[in-house]
């Protein structure tokens, strides 16, 4: 059987996958068949098993350009909500065959029936801005650091001045758990009641986001902590923790009803590698259908290395309805699945504000740890100054003009720029 149809019209109930394929010593059609066989039905040479019926199940390689790939497959092929299962399939094996030197799974086109398959988002972009009541301007965060090491109350007193420097919101470090130094439960007792002072004194809605990421069970059983102790927020790092388990906290979350923060903390072991790996336009797809509210996608500019044309198509992926084909990536109709939030993290700090809001707009989530909290006049002045920097873009001030009047914008920006 051959899996190549180069005539074959995508039916709209299809999954359809863009790769791009490196050949080992076989045409590009040979690798391509090899593709399409391992991630659907296939194996490396014909089986007696094999039944006519089963053969029409096989995916389909309908259009070869240069290295790039696009394979449609039935979606009798996958199980509703189960993404462990399609990833399995599309993202799983070929990764590891001989046939090609190297592969990468681009993005993915989902058919209506599988997008109707998952919740996405419970509170999105608009439900965020709305809990914070912050109806237009980029939100700002900032990290407590050194990442490990505080203990809890020295914690909580960081992300105080960081709130009453004008801070929205504060999380814990993609590795800090429950830790002998740093309780969780203390940790989230101790910051929320900071989170309440700061609230009363500044008239702002405040967030803190404490880290879950834990075994599944234990996961949960910290959310439900979190959300009893009048919490309003979670963070997890997905990759670490797993689609799975996040599986499992989305469908816990529906009646603890936080919102959901995705820290992507190992991504870069699949998504780096231009050549080989899955893109992170892939898991924007997979963050929004599971439901996360707000997801690192990089910064362009900041210290975590990121191609400002596949951050800029995360976004789009992530945060529109209706998404055109790109170069390197598929169009979308996302249905029902809300927006989620972009968050630009990484080697930030107050004089970069202007270049994220040209580049990435207004719906954005600024988060900044060593760009505020290691401002030289300290955390309450580098809030300050990640507030003034905002302030001063969205009307179209420039940074250094804006710093005349605003001192501690003007040592930010004497300290990093
Ligand atoms: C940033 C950060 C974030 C990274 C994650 C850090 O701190 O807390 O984890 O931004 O990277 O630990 O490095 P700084 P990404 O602000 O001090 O750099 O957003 O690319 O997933
Ligand atoms: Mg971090």
């Amino acid at each position: 059987m051959s899996y190549i149809n180069l005539k074959y019209k995508p039916d709209k109930n299809d999954l359809i996958c863009l790769f791009r394929v490196e050949p080992n010593k076989i045409s590009i059609k040979k690798a391509a068949e090899h593709v399409a066989a391992e991630s659907s039905i296939g194996t490396w040479t014909h089986v007696k098993t094999m039944k006519p019926r089963i053969k029409k199940l096989g995916a389909k390689v309908f259009e070869i350009k240069g290295n790039y790939i696009k394979v449609a497959y039935s979606l009798d092929l996958f199980e509703p909500g189960n993404i462990p299962q399609i990833l399995s399939s599309i993202a799983g094996n070929i990764f590891g065959m001989k046939a090609v030197n190297n592969l990468r799974l681009e993005d993915i086109n989902w058919p209506d029936k599988l997008i109707k398959s998952f919740k996405g988002p419970l509170y999105g972009i608009k439900g965020v801005r709305k809990l914070l009541k912050i109806p237009k301007r980029p939100l700002c965060g900032t990290i407590i650091k050194p990442k490990l090491g505080l203990n809890e109350k020295e914690h909580a007193k960081i992300a105080y001045e960081a709130w009453i420097g004008g801070i929205d919101i504060v999380k814990d470090d993609e590795n800090l758990s429950d830790l002998r130094f740093n309780r969780f439960e203390k940790r989230v007792v101790e910051t929320l009641k900071m989170r309440d002072k700061a609230e009363r004194k500044t008239g702002e809605r405040k967030v803190y986001m404490p880290n879950i990421t834990a075994e599944t069970n234990e996961m949960l059983s910290r959310a439900e902590f979190v959300r009893e102790q009048n919490g309003r927020y979670v963070m997890v790092d997905i990759v670490t923790v797993g689609w799975s388990g996040l599986q499992t906290l989305k469908d816990v979350n529906d009646y603890l009803k936080l919102v959901l923060h995705a820290h992507r903390s190992g991504h870069a072991t699949f998504t780096r590698n231009k050549k080989h790996g899955v893109s992170m336009v892939v898991v924007g797809d997979i963050a929004r259908l599971i439901g996360l509210d707000q997801l690192h996608i990089g910064t362009i500019i900041g210290k975590m290395k990121g191609v400002k044309s596949e951050i800029l198509t995360t976004q789009e992926e992530i945060e529109k309805r209706i998404i055109k084909e790109h170069i390197h990536s598929l169009e979308e109709d996302w249905l029902h699945i809300k927006p989620i939030f972009a968050v630009c993290s990484g080697g930030l700090h107050p004089g970069l504000v202007p270049y994220l809001v040209k580049n990435l707009g207004n719906d954005i989530i600024i988060q900044a740890g060593g760009g505020i909290l290691g401002h030289r006049l300290g955390t309450r002045a580098g809030a300050r100054a990640m507030r003034q920097a905002i302030d001063a873009t969205l009307n179209n001030f420039s940074l250094k003009e804006y710093s005349k009047t605003h001192k501690e914008l003007k040592v930010a920006l004497q300290q990093w720029l």
